[in-house]
């Protein structure tokens, strides 16, 4: 985003991004206790995303959401739903391919607010780059049950090749799809762009939202993450 912004946004960090994912929570856990110890543990921020809430529940969900992210001081992105967004006053808003433009979406909101994007190839972050977003979630990296993610399952090497399109912006990036603990750190050396593009974080729905242990969960993917991090 240069040319742009005299504005001065939110720093974000993105090393740990739980998108959260109600329908997977384990029994004996509510959504809430769920979303305060993955925070405890090591979210750095969160995004709500329901794809089948009506919208006063939506609202519910994002106003209870807002209020622990606040507690915790962690950033909150609404999934889609720019109404809801500036309901709570979100942080920002994430959006697909096949929602409202990043530029639409922008003279919407107030003009400090965050707006990402999810990219599946180059082009698509090229055009994101140029429309002003201030963050891309790059996937599916792997397969995942989480969602319906057909024919487009990347595999780190397409992650770099589409970091590189970031190379000398301030956009910052995340991959999403199948992360899990296990295989984070390969997922991160594997994604560095033939020109040294890193990624700036991970996304992950189910590795924390389906664990007995959320706290724990979130441990042990942003350690990592921190750890690539300082040595990259
Ligand atoms: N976008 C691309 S993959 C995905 C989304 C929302 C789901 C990721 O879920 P999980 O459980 O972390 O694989
Ligand atoms: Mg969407």
């Amino acid at each position: 985003n240069t040319g742009r912004s005299q504005v001065s946004k939110p720093e974000i960090d993105y090393s740990l991004y739980l998108v959260s994912g109600r329908e997977l929570l384990p029994e004996g856990i509510t959504y809430l206790e769920s979303l305060e110890q993955a925070i405890q543990g090591g979210v750095t921020v969160v995004q709500v995303r329901e794809k089948n809430a009506d919208t006063g529940e939506f609202l519910k969900i994002a106003q209870e959401t807002q209020e622990l992210c606040n507690k915790y001081n962690v950033p909150l992105i609404i999934n889609d739903r720019i109404d809801i967004a500036l309901a709570i006053r979100a942080t920002g808003v994430h959006l697909g391919q096949t929602d409202m433009p990043v530029s639409v979406a922008r003279s919407l909101l107030p003009a400090e607010t965050i707006i990402g994007i999810s990219c599946n190839n180059p082009e698509q972050v090229e055009k994101a780059l140029n429309e002003g977003a201030d963050y891309v979630g790059l996937g599916a990296v792997y397969g995942t049950a989480t969602k319906d993610v057909t024919g487009k399952i990347t595999g780190p090497r397409n992650v770099g090749a589409m970091l590189e399109k970031l190379d000398g912006s301030n956009v910052k990036a995340v991959v999403i799809g199948g992360i899990k603990s296990s295989n984070v750190l390969r997922t991160l050396h594997g994604s560095v762009s033939t020109t040294g593009h890193v990624l700036d974080g991970v996304a992950v729905v189910s590795d924390i939202a389906a664990s007995k242990t959320p706290k724990d969960a979130a441990h042990n993917l942003s350690s990592i993450v921190k750890a690539f991090k300082h040595v990259s």
